[in-house]
Parts: structure tokens; sequence; C-alpha cells
């Protein structure tokens, strides 16, 4: 490919680094696009069209964003560092719209948040729109929540504080108000061509012998009739989300077009929405396909180009099995998204929460190969959609006696989370009206902990548990996400019963309004609030965080099988790197038992060198500072003694 025709523009320092950076990406660039896009006929034009929108998007990049595009390109994996934490929240319920997020930045900061994930602000579909994942148009700010002033104002200032902001890109679908659906509506067949049209329903039905369903109980099928179409259309989520069909290049140049944009506006990471379902392909799922990872890969290479401070998060809620594919290959060579949400470990979590028995949490773990460069998993408890059951399949098979009994816990631990539970749990059951069917489960982390009323005496273990999952997602290895609300033990929100639009969607049950008297009592240190007690209680442990190098996403997880089935243990750091690593050593243990675990450290030793090979060894000596649910404690056990795990406690040890 001969770019020097597109150089002309830039002045020659800007032009010399262009031509070395699209040295470098064009490679994997080409060969995505050659296989996505080779054979159609229109194919050296589009591919001049592309080329000339990703040097013109470079060409607009403001002063400000070339200098982070250098700190970033000398600082490839800034993201992976132990000193990151997200925050993840709705414009409107965290703040009233852009402007009043901006004033939220000192709460941001006090919990140390450097990534702020915003849920989506772009203009949205009318009326229904599923909570703004209904995209109405990629170049208009959501008129209630600010305008394009309010967000230049709002990254900058965000910027100045340390905090990179994250933005939706729903690249599976547009709302059918979005002008290509207008457009189709009207019979245009170029913007047909944006969709998955189907005169009949002879395809659709063969598809649904074989494709899922997200909302069965809402929106059941994956196809919509549109009466001014006069066809049926594809619409994988609600019937106002129409998929957009990439087998047309088009698509593909629209959304870059998209991203760049956005880009330019000053987003530094972009969570690429349900990237899973992007390439829809007859007896398959339609999920995890070969050309939704080649789409993928050409985007990271476009941004690396056009862009390269940008970061890309995938948004891909599948099985573990499906989940590393989303991070590349380093082996082969192969980048594709930076971020990827480890559904599996969060739901996993909450599994071993409910069963007191970690063997499914730790073959997940077991199943979860090491990262490649330049990436990082985002560890996570909670976020504003339900936590899939499904993702876990395949490790509660592998490590239960029979299909049947994975069947069961399955299903056991779906009801353990809704209202039948008997258990501390206060959740519902996501879109499933079928008591027996295993989907998903609703509600706010809290809630979900057990955490009930405001009264602290009576919520203690609910504390306990709530600090223990978040410990986990700050120890695994990865970015960790604060949920909105949860800093506060924020509770479930039945609200949404009321609203027409939301009634029949139980994630709103999570998506409650930020609770200012809550933040009052922490802005007042009130000691015997639940809300301090849960706030201090994770801005201890984030502390810590930042101060241990192990904790880095970089540095692997590595498993140590205890014979206490309730307790989950890794170590984080070098054993055999001498007290001149960089990255000394972290014991992290976790009881996910109601009941006080005592450890045996002659056995535990045994149980790391069993796991970790012959050379594994760590003596926990006397004054070995830990950290964990209790607190921070000099650890006074002596090497032969015994390590005593309180109901609940997670403990650092480093
Ligand atoms: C994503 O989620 C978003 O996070 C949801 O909020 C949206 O409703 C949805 O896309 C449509 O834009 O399948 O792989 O089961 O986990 O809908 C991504 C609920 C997804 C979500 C699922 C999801």
């Amino acid at each position: 490919m001969n770019f020097d025709s597109h150089l002309h523009a830039f002045d020659p320092l800007r032009r010399a680094q262009l031509q070395q950076r699209m040295e470098e990406h064009w490679p994997q660039l080409d060969a995505c696009l050659q296989r996505l896009y080779g054979s159609q006929i229109e194919y050296s034009a589009f591919i001049d069209t592309l080329m000339q929108a990703i040097l013109h998007a470079s060409l607009e990049r403001s002063k400000e964003l070339l200098q982070l595009d250098t700190r970033r390109m000398q600082q490839a994996e800034w993201f992976c560092s132990e000193q990151m934490l997200g925050y993840c929240a709705y414009v409107d319920r965290f703040a009233g719209n852009l402007q009043g997020v901006e004033q939220r930045i000192p709460h941001l900061q006090d919990l140390g948040v450097s990534y702020l994930h915003l849920l989506p602000f772009l203009k949205a579909r009318k009326g229904e729109n599923d909570g703004g994942f209904a995209v109405a148009s990629f170049e208009e700010i959501q008129a209630e929540l600010g305008d394009l002033n309010d967000l230049n104002n709002l990254t900058r200032s965000l910027r100045a504080a340390g905090i990179s902001l994250c933005s939706d890109l729903v690249l599976n679908h547009v709302a059918d108000d979005h002008p290509w659906a207008l457009a189709a509506k009207e019979e245009d067949p170029y913007y047909q061509a944006f969709f998955h049209t189907f005169a009949d329903r002879a395809l659709p039905d063969q598809f649904e012998q074989t494709v899922g369903q997200i909302f069965p109980q809402a929106a059941p099928g994956n196809f919509t009739f549109d009466a001014s179409l006069q066809k049926w259309v594809w619409t994988t989520f609600y019937p106002f989300q129409w998929d957009l069909n990439y087998a047309n290049p088009q698509v593909f140049l629209q959304m870059v077009k998209a991203l760049l944009k956005l880009a330019n506006w000053g987003i530094e990471v972009f969570r690429l929405d349900s990237t899973a379902f992007l390439w829809k392909r007859l007896g398959t799922n339609c999920m995890n396909q070969a050309e939704a990872h080649w789409i993928l890969q050409a985007l990271r290479s476009i941004v690396q180009i056009a862009a390269p401070a940008v970061v890309l998060k995938a948004e891909a809620i599948v099985a573990t099995a499906d989940l590393p594919a989303y991070l590349g290959d380093q082996e082969k060579q192969i980048k594709e998204c930076q971020i990827a949400y480890h559904s599996s470990l969060m739901a996993a979590a909450w599994m071993a929460l409910a069963e007191q028995q970690t063997d499914v949490l730790q073959c997940v773990i077991e199943r979860t190969p090491r990262l490649p460069r330049q990436a990082t998993w985002l560890t996570y408890v909670r976020c504003h959609d339900d936590i899939g059951w499904n993702v876990l399949r395949a490790e509660v098979a592998a490590v239960s006696e029979s299909a049947s009994i994975a069947q069961q816990r399955l299903q056991a631990v779906s009801s353990f989370y809704s209202e039948q539970g008997e258990g501390f749990a206060d959740g519902l059951r996501f879109q499933a009206s079928d008591p027996s069917a295993v989907h998903g489960t609703v509600g706010m982390a809290a809630s979900l902990c057990g955490v009930r009323g405001r009264a602290m005496a009576s919520n203690q273990m609910a504390v306990r548990r709530m600090l223990l999952m978040y410990a986990l997602a700050m120890s695994f290895g990865g970015m960790p996400l604060l949920y909105m609300g949860d800093e506060l033990a924020q509770t479930n929100d039945s609200s949404y019963l009321d609203d027409i639009d939301r009634s029949h969607d139980g994630r709103w049950l999570q998506r409650p309004m930020f609770d200012e008297v809550a933040m009052n009592q922490v802005h007042h240190a009130d000691q015997a609030s639940l809300a301090y007690v849960v706030y201090s209680g994770l801005q201890r442990l984030l502390e810590k965080r930042r101060q241990l190098p192990a904790f880095s996403a970089q540095v692997p997880s590595r498993l140590i099988r205890l014979p206490q089935s309730s307790v989950l243990a890794f170590v984080r750091g070098e054993l055999e790197g001498g007290t001149n690593s960089q990255y000394m050593p972290v014991l992290c243990l976790f009881n996910f038992s109601e009941l006080e675990v005592v450890l045996d450290q002659a056995q535990l030793r045994e149980a790391m060198k069993m796991s970790l090979g012959l050379g594994a060894d760590l003596v926990l000596q006397k004054g070995c500072s830990s950290c964990g649910v209790d607190g921070d404690v000099q650890f006074n056990a002596g090497s032969d003694d015994r390590i005593v795990l309180a109901a609940y406690a997670a403990l650092w040890i480093s």
C-alpha cells in the first residue's frame, strides 16, 4: 500500500511518525480487511476511502491529544498498572448531567479512580432506549445530559485529574430511529444493506434453531417484523435495536468514522459493546465468529495508527474458553482489544459466595491464560447488566460429578440470589419466568451480599462479603472497577417498576440514583454508618493495592490448591526473585465461608510446592504486613503457626 499520496497534508515530523505507525500496523489491518472484504468488487475504492478517513482523523487530532498519543506510546502498559482503578456510572444517575459529573471529580479522586466509564451518553432513541444502548446518533450528545462543549470541559478536567474517560461504542446495532434505519425504512437500498433483512421467515427460522436469547422474556426471538419495510430485521437485543451487517464494508467504514470522531472528542477508552455478536453464520450461535475478531483487530490497528492513545475494551460476555481471544494472541502476534471484561471470574466469585465453596472459581482461574503484553482484564463485582450464569457452564461441568449435578448447581445458585432464595441474598432472577431456567441475576452488590436496611449492627456479615468480593477484584490481576453506589453500599432500587419504559427490565433494580445522604455520612466520617464503613473499607484496600507492584495486571496469578474448599488462594509476584525483585510476592487468601477457617502454615507451604513447583516457597514471618477485610494488621504468626481466616476474610500477605 502506498500512503504517500495521502500524507501531503502533514508536516514532515508528523508524516514520519504516521508513516512509521502505518508500517507497523498495516500488515494486521491489511490481512483482516482482505479476509473480510477482499472479494468485494469495490475493494480498492473502499480501502482508499478508509485510509482517507484514518488520515483525516489523525490530522484533526488536537495538540493536547497528540501529546497524549506520544505519552501513551512511551508507556503502552499504563492501564495494566496496580495504580489503576475504574469507576462506572450512568451520567444522569450519578450526577444529573455532564457538568454534574465534572463536579464529582473530587469524589472520584478521593477513591483513587483513574478511569471513568460513563454509560451511553450519545443521542439515544426516543422513548424506550435500553439505557442509551439504542443509539440514534454517533455524532450528538443526548440533549438532557449536555453538549459537546460540556464533554470537552469534562474530558479536559478529567485528564487534568489523571482520569481517562471511557465511553461505550455500541458496535452491534443502532436504534430503529437512527438515520440509517430511517433511510432503510424509506426503501433506500444503500441503507437497507446496512442491516440484515429477510423477506420471509425461511432464514430467520433456520437461524433461530441455533441462536440464543438475551432477553427471552421482554424480547423473545432474534428477528422483528418491520411494517414499513415489510421485512424481518435482525434484532439480537430489543426489537428497536437493529443489528448492523458487517459483511457490508460501508458499515465498517461508518463505524470507524464514528470511533475516530469520538476519539478526537477526547474519549480515551472505548467499551466496544456486544462484540461477540458482530458476525452471523448459519448453523452457529452467531457469537465469537472469526470475522468478529477480524473486525476488532482491524479497529485496533486503525486506532494505533490514527489515535494511538486510544484503548479498546471488549465487552464479550461469553464462555471462559472464548474470552482470551478478545485480547489477541501474543504468540501469533495478533493484537485485538487491550481490555476485556472477565465475566467468568465475576460470576464464579458470586457462585463461590453462594456455595461457600471455591471449586468453580479455581477452575475459572486455572483456565484463564496468562495475559498477553499490553492487555488486561477488567475485574469487577457488579455492573449495570445481569450476572449471567451460563458463562460458567463448562467450568461447573468440569468440577461436578455429573451433568445433572452441574445443572442443579447452576439452578441452585440462580435461585439462591433470587426472591426464592433462603440465604442472605436479596436479588431477582433476570428475564426468566421459568424458575428452573438458569439465566441471570440482578441486584446491587450490597443487596446480593445481604445488606438490608442501613443499620450497621445487622449488616456486619454483609459488609464482610462485599469487601471480600471487591478484594478479589482488586488483587486478581486486572483493572478493578467500582460500580457506582457500591462504595456507599447502595442497595436495590425498585422504583423502575413504576416506569413504563423500564418495568420489564429488571436490570434497573441495580441502577439507583447516587445516594447523597450516604455520601454525606462519608464526608462527615460518620463511623456508625454503613456507608462510611464500606467506603473506608474499600478505600483502605485500594490504598494497599496501589502500594503493591505485584498487583499489576502483567504479573500472573498462580493458584494454590488448598484442602479447605471454601478458601481461594493465589500468589502474585515473584517467589523466586529474592529480595531485590521488583515484584515482591503477595499471598492472597479469601475465605468464602461463613465459618472461620484455620490454615496450618506447614500445610500451606506444602500446597504451594504442590501447586507451583518445588522452588516455590514463601515463609510467612512475624511482622509481614497484611491487609484485608479486617484491616491493616501486622502479621503476628511465626513460621510454624496457624493462619486464622475469619468468616469471609480476605487477606493479602506481603
Ligand atoms: C450489552 O450487554 C450492554 O451492556 C447492555 O446494557 C445492553 O442492553 C446490550 O449490550 C445491548 O446493547 O450481551 O455481550 O444479558 O449482558 O445484553 C453483551 C444482558 C451483551 C447483557 C447483554 C450484553
